[in-house]
């Protein structure tokens, strides 16, 4: 399954996964042969994303330079908040990361270096793992729970911990703020608070209703088999848009209290996919997010941020959303970029 590749740190050995095969494994929706069964479902449930450990200076994850290393998909809205965090507060020299394919066969994320499109156009690139050198991400959920079965969801983002050779964390809301807030000492950017205590209830509620109403609303719509449950999806994506094209109209720079917060890095990486992919493969179509001119701008001010911008992958995003989700797709096909004008 795996194929063997000299690491780049003395005596490690560094795999990578076979080509992707669906025939052989299906999707991560319906697997085949060996790959293996998994829950599946929205949501952020405990019992299906159960690591969530903590960064502490008192815990069992002291904050530490070099300690911790992040698995990533380029494609991943709820993986792409980490990698911004990462870069806003200056942690590229802290943190390490990995990416994964974009493209997932039933065996789930895997690493494979291949010729990725991505990086000629000075993307991130997918990667081989840098910490440990497994070709699935699954290996990283197995070596972290007793006897090596392990029952949950096997997603990204993954805060890994090298020093224990464990997960911390597959939950993403706390790995924002864990990274947020925990590396100040090693930070580029050690004053930038994107959770500031006086705002937090703000931030919160906004959360509360963008989380499950457009984060997860998106998949609600795309990933319906019935048409109520699409309507539903559908109904909940586009009410939440018209409620933040309102609170936009003020013409506020950022969400949140004048500043860059969590609220804004929740909000974005659903923002930045839509017109590419949720408003034609998640059927998404009352209007493309360049129709709701405060939106639109508001996006477009946030991708002029390198954190943002360069963290964005829209090749990669629609690779894997289209050419994934067979369920959704079952030729694979993927069309080619939508003309959208990012300038200011
Ligand atoms: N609730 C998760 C959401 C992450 C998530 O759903 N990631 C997706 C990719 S966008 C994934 O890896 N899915 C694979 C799976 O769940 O089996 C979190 O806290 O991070």
């Amino acid at each position: 399954m795996t194929a063997l590749i000299e690491g780049n740190s003395p005596g490690s050995v560094v795999h990578e996964a076979s080509p992707v095969d669906f025939d052989t494994y299906g999707t991560i929706y319906e697997p085949r042969g060996e790959a293996r069964k998994a829950p599946f479902g929205a949501g952020a449930d405990a019992d299906v994303y159960p690591f969530r450990g903590r960064i502490d200076p008192n815990g069992e994850f002291p904050p530490e330079a070099g300690r911790y290393h992040l698995y990533v998909s380029l494609a991943c809205p709820f993986a792409h908040r980490t990698l911004i965090v990462r870069a806003l507060k200056g942690l590229e020299e802290v943190i390490g990361v990995s990416v994964v394919d974009p493209i997932r066969d039933g065996r789930g994320w895997a690493f494979r270096a291949g010729a990725d499109p991505s990086r000629r156009h000075g993307g991130l690139g997918q990667t081989l793992d840098r910490a440990n050198g497994f070709a699935l991400l699954s290996q990283a959920y197995e070596a972290s729970v007793p006897g090596g079965v392990y029952t949950g969801r096997v997603s990204v983002p993954v805060l890994w911990d090298t020093r224990s050779g464990q997960v911390v964390s597959n939950h993403y809301p706390e790995i924002t703020l864990d990274l947020g807030s925990q590396f100040n000492q090693w930070a580029g950017e050690p004053g930038l608070d994107l959770y500031p205590v006086p705002l937090r209830d703000e931030i919160d509620a906004l959360n509360d209703v963008v989380g499950p109403h457009l984060n997860e609303g998106v998949y609600h719509a795309g990933f319906a088999t019935t048409q109520s449950d699409y309507e539903a999806g559908y109904r909940e994506v586009f009410e939440t848009l018209d409620l933040l094209e309102e609170l936009l109209a003020d013409g506020r720079e950022f969400l949140v209290g004048g500043r860059l917060t969590e609220a804004d890095i929740r909000l974005w990486p659903t923002l930045a996919r839509f017109d590419s992919v949720y408003h034609g493969h998640f059927k998404l179509n009352r209007n493309r997010l360049v129709d709701l001119p405060n939106l639109w701008a508001y996006t477009r001010r946030l991708y002029a941020i390198p954190a943002f911008g360069a963290t964005t992958d829209l090749d990669q995003i629609r690779r894997h959303y289209y050419g994934t989700q067979l369920h959704i797709n079952p030729t694979g096909i993927v069309p080619p970029s939508p003309r959208i004008d990012w300038s200011l």
